[in-house]
């Protein structure tokens, strides 16, 4: 059976939906440190659990005969900067007691990583798998640690952790968390609210960027993989990478009179221009098939599709 911990985030649900239509419904198992709103409840079993508790954890694990195991908990990049000590907790301390378990019971363990991973001194057009990484977030470098903990524990232990470093995520239909790159979910609430988007990045900020449904896709891939395709346990995924002008002129053929202003943010803008711009997922192309299905058109033409301004689609099209 299947635990998703931090499972109320902007992935979890969605992929616990992934994992129910492929393991049936009661074998995956989505928990979280705060309740879940009534409808997210129902549509199967959901447990608290706080990584932070070790016996909690492992009660949950052994109890539910669990063997896969995807680590969501974590404080993004912008949240994690606001609140130091408790991101240093919940992603370091949290992940060493999610390791443990997992190499005590011989877990599948899925880790995600990111683009936050690599910083100012890595090569940032494209980044490839390999390279330096010096991130300035206590999240970035809370992932760092992450995946060498994570390839540690497998060739030590022979732990099967799995991690992809994903790009800031797209969704239409779950709030993201971070801070960083979630301008790019804003400007479509915006658009349908009010026509008007104040953008705290700068127009040329280039970032990788991804909708959700690739994300989830490629997630349940590398962990349906066959061990031995895998010739690394982090790989990095790709889409598509945009400005937030690049976002608003795509938008815009949806919702014409939408006015974008920018208003940047210091403290995001400094955490973005220390991040890719391109991401090299050349590995994960030969080892093990991935391959994304949306890219920015179908991202924008799918986002609207989900929040209901069908009339728009047919005007843009
Ligand atoms: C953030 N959306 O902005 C998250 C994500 C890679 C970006 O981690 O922090």
């Amino acid at each position: 059976r299947v635990l998703i911990t931090g499972g109320l985030g902007q992935l979890g649900v969605g992929l616990a939906k992934l994992l129910r239509k492929r393991f049936g419904k009661n074998n995956v198992i989505l928990s979280d440190i705060r309740k879940p709103a009534d409808n997210v409840f129902y549509s199967g079993p959901f447990i608290f659990a706080d990584i932070l508790d070790y016996k909690n954890l492992r009660e949950i694990v052994v109890n539910n005969r669990i063997t896969w195991l995807f680590h969501y908990s974590a404080l993004l990049s912008a949240v994690g900067e606001a609140n130091v000590p408790l991101a240093r907790a919940v992603n370091i301390t949290g992940l060493h007691n999610v390791l443990d378990i997992a190499a005590e019971h011989n877990l599948r363990l899925f880790v995600p990583s990111t683009i936050g991973a690599f910083g100012p001194t890595s090569p940032r057009d494209p980044t490839p798998d390999l390279c330096i990484q010096r991130p300035r977030t206590i999240y970035g470098v809370s992932k760092v640690h992450a995946e060498l903990m994570g390839e540690y524990y497998h060739y030590r232990y022979g732990l099967d952790f799995r991690c992809l470093r994903y790009p800031g995520i797209i969704s239409a239909d779950s709030q993201p968390g971070g801070g960083t790159t979630d301008y790019a979910v804003q400007i479509f609430h915006d658009a349908m609210k009010s026509g008007k988007f104040k953008c705290y990045l700068r127009p040329d900020t280039r970032l990788p960027m991804m909708y959700i449904d690739d994300c989830l896709k490629a997630t349940l891939e590398i962990m349906e993989a066959p061990a031995e395709a895998l010739t690394m346990r982090t790989y990095n995924i790709n889409a598509m990478s945009f400005t937030p002008e690049e976002l608003a002129q795509e938008v815009q053929k949806y919702v014409p009179e939408l006015q974008v202003t920018y208003n940047v943010d210091q403290v995001k803008q400094a955490i973005a221009d220390s991040w890719p711009m391109n991401f090299d997922d050349s590995n994960a192309r030969r080892d093990w098939g991935w391959k994304h299905d949306y890219d920015l058109p179908e991202l924008v033409t799918t986002m609207f599709s989900y929040l209901g301004s069908d009339s728009r689609i047919a005007q843009a099209n």
